[in-house]
């Protein structure tokens, strides 16, 4: 059978690893990879989005592609946008769909009912989709297949019983990079994005994997936290060393840190073997000098942990994150007194949170310096326990969380909440912490104690430009973050200059075959 996945945006590591599974058992895929340039946080501007959209060229490839299969791998934020190729394609033709991902998982339920879908697959989907192909490709549309969901025939919805974990992550195969790079060479080049864990121990409310642990962990369906083996993720860079032109590593995993003796293991032969500069996610309950030590030895240049907010009430009551503002601290200095550039992650405006706890934690980074203190606005994702607080305390109402399940806030791929009205204080709050990367720490606690930061812009030019300095940090730090390939400005024209003309080549041929 042919398998094509619809990718917006960015490389997809599901999608790759489906691919992969799907090889493995005979299959032939290709990827449709919609850029969506100019609405993607890289650079949004309306205008300049409608002259680079390229959806209905990306529509007619899949329609001339031959598929037996049409595969969406949706999170909430891409849910819109994939139904919406999804409908034009129905329109032309009936390729059977299938929707997995994070935002399925989450509410199959209203997936499934969708004209546009009509297999749904709830958690992970390896095995599930192989079953899925041999059905289809055997006439056995309606076969009751582990974790699939499907509407039968009388409509009534069907939901497949679910699979246990995969134990095993080294019985997978590994992601199937070609299928991404036959489409897309020199977006992703150079830059190698892998995972060697699947989950998280921890379970805060905001996060996805508190919704995976009451499929799995809390079914007995097994423990959804699992690692591969270092030796699997040696021997998966070695080859990718001698396969692709590779610069720098990115390991996905939701925290990278948190198996002392893997991460030994791992830095040890790492060294020897890659030695090439990663980036990876930390975590404050993990991180001490010598782990950071071992690891900037082995090539780590920047880790990202969360911090998420400084009120140690909030976080335990409203986020489920335990924890002292202490352990936080002595995990920045840790960092910070080494080589490897420190992010951090933050949200405002979460359930409880007032304008000056949001001070205090600019307060608390004028005290502790990172790198880059990166914050964002609480976006609510699907069944995550932090809607049911935010609906008990009457900040969301059930209509917002119809909103939220039927992704209605919005198709944009960055930090569209459900309230648009992020209050000017937090923005100011948001940009006070900015500051705290180049002003001197003297002024910024001046601001704070006298209460001038209610003068700073919560918006437009002056704000961006008082923030965009900090960004010039590296170079009296002498420290520099790890570069991002999809966000350098002249990789970005090129993509721009590379699918216009072909949008352009696309229109002249369809107005050739009409003439
Ligand atoms: C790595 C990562 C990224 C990377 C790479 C993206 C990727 N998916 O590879 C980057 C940095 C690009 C990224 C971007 C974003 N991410 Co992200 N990301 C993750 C992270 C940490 C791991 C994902 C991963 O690789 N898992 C391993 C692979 C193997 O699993 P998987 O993709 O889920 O696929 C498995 C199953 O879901 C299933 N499956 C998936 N798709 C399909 C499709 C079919 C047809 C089938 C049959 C099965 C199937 O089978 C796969 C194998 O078992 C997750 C956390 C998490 N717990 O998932 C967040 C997460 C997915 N991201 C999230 C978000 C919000 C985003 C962004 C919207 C952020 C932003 N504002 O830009 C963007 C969206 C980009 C996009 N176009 O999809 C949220 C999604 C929440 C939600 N309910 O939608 C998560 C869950 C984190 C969280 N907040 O809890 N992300
Ligand atoms: S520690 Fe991070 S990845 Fe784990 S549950 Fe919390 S937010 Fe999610």
């Amino acid at each position: 059978m042919k398998i094509g996945f619809y990718v917006p945006a960015r490389e997809h590591l599901g999608v790759e690893l489906l691919s992969a599974v799907l090889k493995r058992a005979g299959h032939t895929t290709e990827v449709f990879f919609d850029p969506r340039l100019c609405t993607d946080g890289a650079l949004s501007n309306p205008t300049l989005a409608g002259w680079f959209n390229v959806e209905d060229l990306v529509v007619d490839e899949i329609l001339n592609a031959g598929l037996d299969l049409l595969c969406f791998s949706v999170v909430t934020d891409t849910y819109a946008i994939a139904l919406r190729i999804a409908g034009k394609v129905r329109r032309h033709r009936v390729i059977p769909t299938a929707f997995g991902g994070v935002h399925c998982s989450c509410v199959p339920e209203r997936v499934v009912v969708r004209p546009e879908v009509d297999y749904v697959v709830v958690g992970e989907g390896e095995d599930a989709l192989v079953e899925l192909c041999e059905a289809i490709a055997n006439g056995d549309r309606d076969r009751a297949i582990g974790n699939v969901w499907h509407v039968a025939g009388d409509g009534a919805v069907m939901p497949g019983p679910m699979r246990p974990v995969v134990e095993d992550l080294d019985s997978l195969p590994f992601v199937d990079k070609d299928v991404f790079f036959a489409k897309v060479p020199r977006y992703f080049a150079k830059r190698y994005m892998t995972i060697a864990s699947r989950g998280c121990m921890n379970s805060c409310t905001f996060c996805n994997n508190s919704v995976y642990k009451r499929l799995y962990d809390r079914a007995g369906l097994g423990e959804w936290k699992r690692q591969r083996s270092v030796d699997s993720v040696m021997t998966e860079l070695t080859q990718a060393l001698e396969k692709y032109d590779i610069e720098r590593i990115y390991f996905m995993d939701e925290i990278f840190t948190d198996n002392r003796e893997w991460v030994e293991e791992f830095c040890d032969k790492y060294g020897r073997l890659v030695g090439k500069p990663f980036w990876c996610y930390g975590h404050t309950q993990f991180i001490t000098k010598d782990l950071v030590g071992c690891l900037e030895r082995a090539g780590c240049r920047e880790i990202n942990i969360g911090v998420q907010t400084i009120r140690e009430s909030t976080r335990r009551e409203y986020l489920r994150r335990g924890g002292s503002n202490d352990s936080i601290a002595r995990a920045i200095r840790a960092v910070s007194d080494s080589g490897v550039w420190l992010s951090t992650g933050n949200i405002m405006e979460l359930p409880g949170q007032t304008v000056e706890e949001a001070v205090e934690l600019a307060a608390f980074y004028n005290d502790n310096r990172v790198d880059l203190p990166i914050v964002s606005f609480l976006r609510y994702y699907p069944r995550t326990e932090i809607v049911d607080i935010a609906l008990n305390e009457g900040i969301l109402t059930p209509e917002d969380v119809e909103t939220i399940e039927e992704a209605k806030t919005g198709s944009s791929m960055y930090y569209v909440g459900i309230r648009s009205e992020h209050t000017t204080g937090f923005r100011k709050a948001r940009l006070l912490t900015l500051l705290t990367t180049w002003v001197p720490r003297g002024m910024v606690a001046l601001l704070i104690r006298r209460g001038w930061w209610r003068f700073l812009p919560a918006s437009g030019l002056l704000n961006l430009a008082l923030a965009w300095v900090g960004t010039l940090r590296p170079y009296w730090t002498g420290k520099r973050p790890f570069p991002d390939n999809n966000y350098t400005s002249l990789r970005y024209l090129a993509m721009m200059m590379r699918h216009g003309l072909a949008k352009l080549r696309w229109k002249l041929r369809a107005r050739r075959r009409e003439g």
